[in-house]
């Protein structure tokens, strides 16, 4: 213990857990002075945290006490748009919320009225879910978010079930690693070091990405890829893999069903075929396949940003055939690392609502926002109100220019929850001040390791701050709603979290959660965990399925993404087979460029986008071109760019730079409008749907860059 550690007087640890949409969910040590948090510093004593936080969150007190904070309510005094607000009590505003949802559900009915959040915060608690309960008893349109991981879920689930698949700090063990779309050093910090254990140990580290990105820098081979193409070469190594017999025959025989039919669909999938859509050469996609088959085990790590593109389902079904086919999942480090949220045993009837949702109630799915509120989906009732909580849609949602023509009508009645004023926020008719991690109490899941992490209140709330759940007990009780869960406190709320009474949870309560901060799952450790080595997939058929059983219902949307909604499924036919679907855009004379708008690697999506320390980090908006692009444009280093396409355009600043290939552009998102010009990258994003789960097409996407 050094002397820093000692503790001062006044001085006390909290345990925290990191809110963010991040697969990492770190440990937190929070310090606290004289009921002030003066330090946030990553869990040492954590095997995943390892005592580190990321750029994003370790100075996390400065966003907490940021003048910029919303505090209290407010309501607006300028035009919409123009961020002009006058302080009102909760009183006054919790009155006008009521009033008007009351007499738009009178008059309208209340479909006129539509929830819209997402992940700005993650917790159980305050989460994804906190107003579904609330949202559902009303009678609301019920809001489809699938934003991420929506179309991977709906094909992982089709091919290997809803399993946790590999543990990440067994990637240890892993002879060779293929990190597919996944910018790690960036999205997913804390997987690194056990990436890099690994290649100390001599495993072969592969990087397939359309970027040369910090990642791709440290791989032993670096594998460019045309965007939306990656399930060319899925299917391509699955061609090389059972036509050189490389499979494990054994292991096919007992725990897969399909083998014939795949290996009849992918006879057509010749590596030369598959070079010419992803523009790799046909050798190299030989040499991954052998190498990856030979290997014992090997790995393979997704990213979210796989999905993004016409044919990203059919994508992760692809590359979830892999590791079956070669036996990868025999061994600790073996398989494929999606989201292992699905080891957890959160209790989600308890934070649905479902029971609430009254039979037909229509399903908007958040990518259409600008033109459900523009009259493009002819809806009726058309929305009347909107409440928005948990994220930003007017940086994160495609189709920018229409949503902002929407939120701009002088008849919609926005309320908007929030830590800071937003794109979002300044369209608001009432703002609500919501409160930070520091300040709430939270139990956490992840979607990136096997720990379950408790966060308690550090801090008193600042001004009149909120969590999302007190918010929602408020309204609730205005609305005469009292049903036991719109008034059950948040400690009974945590009590409900999980089925605790699930072996991954033996001897882990509430209690001991609050007293150590987190706990592993009792699952065995990463040493010997090798979930699948002798099958027991979460499949009907219990094996891996090549030809996938639940593609006869037809395409869905887990309803987890849907308010616990089962209705209006997309239910689209769906091949059993994993097959190639080319990107929906395809290059021509006007829009040749293919953009892609990846994570700002200082910003969490757009949260953080405003602080000045992290816009340092991140530098102004910016547009990596490849140097021949700019050339054949006669742009130049550092030049002020336009990037346009028939949705929209927005300017960035211009990089030349080789690690992007060329025909392909790249803006990360993130940041405000207000900071951009008026426009970011979603200005030009297509509100189309990929081919499983409505996952969005963002980097289905053509444009052409011009001097601004
Ligand atoms: N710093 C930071 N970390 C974050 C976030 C953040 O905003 N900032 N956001 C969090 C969230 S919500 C998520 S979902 C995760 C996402 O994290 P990732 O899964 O890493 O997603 P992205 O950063 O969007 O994209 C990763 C890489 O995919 C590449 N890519 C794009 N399209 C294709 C394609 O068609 N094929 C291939 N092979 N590669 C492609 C991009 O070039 C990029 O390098 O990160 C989380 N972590
Ligand atoms: N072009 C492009 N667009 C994308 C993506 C991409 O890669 N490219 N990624 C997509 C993906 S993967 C995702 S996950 C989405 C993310 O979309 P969002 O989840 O909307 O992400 P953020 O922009 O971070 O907005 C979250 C907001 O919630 C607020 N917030 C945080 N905590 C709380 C709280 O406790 N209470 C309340 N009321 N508010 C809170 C934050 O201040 C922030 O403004 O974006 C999607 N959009
Ligand atoms: S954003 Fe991710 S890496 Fe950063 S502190 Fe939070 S959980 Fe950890
Ligand atoms: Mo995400």
């Amino acid at each position: 213990m050094s002397v820093t550690d000692l503790p001062m007087p006044g001085t006390t640890t909290v345990h925290g857990a990191c809110p963010l949409d991040c697969p990492d969910t770190c440990a937190m040590e929070v310090t606290v002075e004289d009921g002030r948090a003066v330090r946030v510093r990553g869990d040492r004593s954590h095997p995943y945290t390892r005592g580190v936080l990321c750029v994003k969150m370790n100075d996390y007190e400065r966003t907490v006490y940021s003048p910029d904070r919303v505090l209290y309510p407010l309501r607006r005094t300028g035009p919409k748009g123009s961020g002009q607000f006058a302080r009102i009590s909760w009183d006054d505003a919790l009155d006008e919320i009521a009033g008007r949802f009351t007499e738009i559900a009178a008059t309208s009915g209340p479909q006129a009225i539509m929830p819209v959040s997402y992940l700005g915060t993650q917790g159980i608690l305050n989460g994804l879910n906190v107003g579904d309960p609330f949202f559902n008893r009303l009678g609301a349109t019920i809001s489809e978010r699938t934003y991420c991981d929506s179309g991977s879920c709906t094909a992982y689930a089709m091919t290997v079930g809803a399993t946790a698949g590999v543990d990440p700090e067994s990637f240890v063990h892993a002879r060779y690693i293929l990190i597919w779309a996944n910018n790690m050093l960036s999205t997913n910090l804390h997987l690194w070091p056990f990436v890099a254990e690994a290649q100390r140990r001599g495993a072969k580290v592969v990087v397939i990405d359309p970027v040369r990105h910090r990642t791709a820098q440290h791989a032993d081979w670096y594998i460019p890829i045309r965007p939306g193409t990656d399930g060319a070469l899925a299917l391509a190594m699955m061609h090389v893999i059972i036509g050189e017999g490389l499979t494990d025959d054994d292991y096919v025989a007992r725990y897969t069903v399909g083998f014939d039919e795949l290996a009849e669909r992918v006879r057509q999938y010749t590596p030369e075929w598959a070079s010419g859509e992803t523009g790799i050469p046909a050798e190299d996609i030989r040499t991954l396949a052998r190498e990856y088959a030979a290997a014992e085990p090997s790995v393979i790590r997704i990213g979210v940003a796989i999905e993004r593109h016409a044919g990203g389902g059919q994508t992760v079904r692809a590359i979830s055939c892999l590791p079956a086919l070669t036996g990868a999942w025999r061994r600790p480090g073996g398989g494929l690392l999606q989201l292992p949220l699905w080891a957890f045993p959160v209790n989600w009837p308890a934070f649905l609502g479902a029971e609430f949702i009254r039979p037909g109630t229509r399903v908007v799915n958040q990518f259409l926002l600008g033109r459900a509120l523009t009259g493009a989906l002819d809806l009726d009732p058309p929305i009347r109100a909107l409440m928005v909580y948990n994220s930003n849609p007017l940086v994160v949602c495609p189709e920018q220019d229409t949503l902002v023509a929407g939120l701009s009508r002088e008849d919609l009645f926005t309320v908007v929850s929030e830590h800071f004023l937003t794109d979002t926020a300044d369209y608001a008719d009432i703002v609500l001040p919501a409160t930070t991690q520091l300040e709430q109490r939270d139990l956490m899941f992840s979607w990136g390791h096997l720990y379950v992490t408790s966060n308690e209140p550090a801090v008193a709330p600042l001004g009149e701050a909120v969590p999302n759940t007190e918010l929602f007990r408020r309204l609730a009780a205005r609305m005469g709603f009292t049903e036991p869960v719109f008034t059950r406190t948040d400690e009974q709320m945590v009590a409900e979290a999980f089925d605790w009474s699930s072996p991954v949870l033996e001897g882990i309560t509430p209690e001991t959660l609050a007293r150590d901060g987190w706990a592993r799952l009792r699952l065995p450790g990463p040493d010997e965990y090798a979930p699948h080595a002798e099958g027991g997939f979460p499949t009907p058929s219990g094996r891996v399925e090549f030809v996938s059983s639940a593609a006869a219902g037809g395409n869905f949307v887990l309803p987890l993404f849907r308010q616990g909604s089962t209705e209006h499924q997309p239910g689209d036919p769906v091949d059993p087979l994993p097959h190639y679907v080319p990107p929906r855009e395809r290059p021509d004379g006007r829009y040749p460029l293919a953009l892609l708008s990846p994570k700002s690697h200082a910003y969490l999506n757009s949260s953080f986008a405003d602080r000045p320390g992290q816009q340092r980090v991140q530098g102004e908006p910016a547009l990596h071109v490849h140097p021949e692009d700019a050339a054949a444009r006669g742009l130049a280093d550092g030049a002020q760019v336009s990037v346009v396409n028939d949705r929209g355009r927005f300017t960035a600043r211009l990089h030349v730079t080789t690690d992007v290939a060329p025909g392909v552009v790249v803006s990360p998102m993130g940041a405000w409008r207000k900071h951009s010009r008026g426009a970011t990258v979603n200005a030009l994003s297509p509100s189309v749907f990929a081919d499983l789960g409505n996952a969005p097409t963002f980097s289905d996407n053509l444009v052409q860059v011009e001097p601004a």
